[in-house]
């Protein structure tokens, strides 16, 4: 039994694996052994899934992919397994619609999110609204999956909705940002009581003093509700002569307002190192973009996207993880204050 509780349901079927100890020992995080899950060229035309977000569903899991078509433009692909290691992914892109029931294709859709809130599952992406933006559907059978409105006006690409309300309101956190490959960006949060209009927008936190984090970071995973907190693991980016590092990071949010931020953890819990994560079509890149956590053992697996180029699986405790983020905690006023000026 762990120390710390994971508030959610027990998964019992989750995927697991325990360290054999030749990972990185000092840290809370370890790799499967077998990573990564999904190769290249998964579907007829797409030539690689990365960035992408699954979750249990029905007796095994489902999942929201990113797949870069081989015309280079991602779109978002609906997959199915068993045992959320093994993939077999809908051949066709995934048809929105609008509120009224007409057909809605993004003009691309990238860096899918996959979070349910009471009864309903809702995938948050970014897509093009006069400039990157962040685009937002539900469904409830994943057949049908209706498109709502965008929450936020260009440019912001990086979007994690909360898995419940907090003090009644959807909370969603972001990072606005410009339309390139933007050199700054620090994690926003923004509450709804609607889905459709957003407000009481506050400052979670900022890029860091430590270099692994020092240009930019961004939600990562759905966070996980714990008797510490929100557990969120997002990215982090440090600048190279070879361009950027995106590495993944850990903190613990506050329960009931999660703009202020208990413990940050001062160093990164996983970091390109593999050759599938140094190796692709950018290299370098770890994308933490969900987990599947099981609240009877504590055990937390996590998906994240390699070098834009494979999808790669982490595996922690909430208890290990938490207490490694506490012991290595470093936060700053920016971090701890609520977060409005
Ligand atoms: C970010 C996003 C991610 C991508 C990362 C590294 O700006 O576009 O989709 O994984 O860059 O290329």
């Amino acid at each position: 039994m762990s120390q710390v509780k994971i508030i959610g349901p027990e998964v019992p079927n989750m995927p697991w694996q325990e360290r054999d100890g030749e990972d990185h020992c000092s840290l809370p995080v370890y790799r499967y052994k077998e990573n990564p899950i999904i190769g290249r060229n998964p579907i007829d035309g797409v030539a690689r899934i990365f960035n992408s977000a699954v979750m249990p569903y029905e007796d095994g899991f489902i999942g929201v992919f990113r797949g870069e078509q081989t015309n280079g433009i991602p779109y978002i692909y609906l997959g199915k397994s068993k045992d959320a290691i093994h993939w077999d992914f809908e051949q066709q892109k995934i048809p929105f619609v609008d509120e009224e029931g007409n057909s809605f294709m993004p003009r691309y859709a990238y860096d899918p999110r996959l979070v349910k809130v009471e009864d309903t599952y809702y995938i948050i992406w970014c897509q093009d609204f006069y400039g990157a933006a962040i685009g937002m559907a539900k469904t409830k059978d994943f057949k049908t999956f209706v498109r709502l409105e965008n929450p936020f006006i260009p440019f912001n690409r990086n979007a994690v909705l909360f898995p419940r309300k907090v003090n009644g309101n959807y909370i969603l956190l972001s990072r606005p940002s410009d339309s390139g490959h933007t050199p700054f960006g620090d994690v926003f949060l923004s509450e709804s009581p609607d889905l459709t209009y957003w407000g009481k927008h506050r400052h979670v936190m900022g890029r860091s003093a430590e270099w692994w984090e020092s240009v930019k970071i961004g939600g990562g995973a759905a966070p996980i509700e714990t008797s510490e907190g929100w557990l969120l693991f997002y990215h982090g980016v440090s600048s190279t002569c070879n361009g950027f590092v995106y590495s993944i990071g850990g903190a613990i949010l506050d329960i009931d307002n999660p703009s202020i931020v208990k413990y940050r953890c001062s160093t990164f819990l996983l970091t390109p190192e593999e050759w599938y994560e140094e190796r692709g079509f950018v290299p370098n890149v770890t994308f933490p973009c969900a987990t599947i956590h099981d609240s009877k053992t504590g055990r937390i697996a996590i998906y994240y996207g390699a070098a834009d180029t494979y999808v790669g699986l982490a595996f922690t405790t909430v208890d290990e993880v938490v207490s490694y983020i506490k012991d290595h905690s470093r936060v700053t006023e920016s971090d701890t204050e609520v977060g409005r000026r």
